[in-house]
């Protein structure tokens, strides 16, 4: 049966739909950060994030003033929980390149600690916990939209037992794309 001429006719429009798409969804296998060509997901730590392991984030700026991010990972190391926050550089070689954490409202004291602005209401974060096959999905919802061009990259910590959320535990991390 021949495709009807309206259904194709269609088709150039939905590539007019703006810039700002409100679901912007960036899929990837994770490699070194040696890679000639810099690529979409980092991995700085193959013993947690083997290299083509897999990734999919689905940022969902639908509803006006909220924004569902949800992370989906395969291959990965199995049964573990790792603490994954929006932030605001882009991945690099240098796991520090992704900066700090992307606020809400600002805390104008860096590295920011004041519980006032470091919470996961004015940042956005998950807890990726993995299935014995290293495989999970994890979402979270925020009341605020990202302003444009400064949340640049997910980045997944090692999480416990090593904590705290320096560049150190920085073990793979994920530049998203349509969120300039
Ligand atoms: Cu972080």
């Amino acid at each position: 049966m021949p495709v009807p001429f309206a259904a194709a006719a269609l088709l150039p429009l939905a590539l007019l739909v703006p810039a700002a798409a409100p679901v912007a969804v960036t899929e990837a296998d994770f490699d070194p950060a040696t890679a000639f060509v810099p690529p979409t997901a980092i991995s700085h730590a193959p013993d947690l994030v083997p290299y083509g392991s897999h990734v999919k984030v689905v940022v969902d700026r639908s509803v006006p003033g909220r924004t569902v991010l949800t992370l989906s990972v395969a291959g990965v190391a199995a049964d573990h929980e790792f603490p994954v926050h929006l932030h605001t550089g882009p991945c690099g070689a240098d796991p520090a390149a992704s900066g700090p954490h992307y606020q809400d409202a600002v805390d104008p004291v860096h590295p920011s600690t004041d519980p006032r602005y470091a919470n996961d209401r004015n940042e956005l974060r998950l807890a990726l916990r993995t299935d014995a096959r290293g495989e999970g999905t994890a979402a979270a919802t925020v009341g605020w939209q990202p302003r444009a061009g400064e949340a640049r990259s997910l980045v997944l910590h090692a999480g416990s037992p090593a904590g705290g959320h320096g560049s150190a535990d920085r073990v793979a991390c994920v530049t998203l794309d349509g969120l300039e």
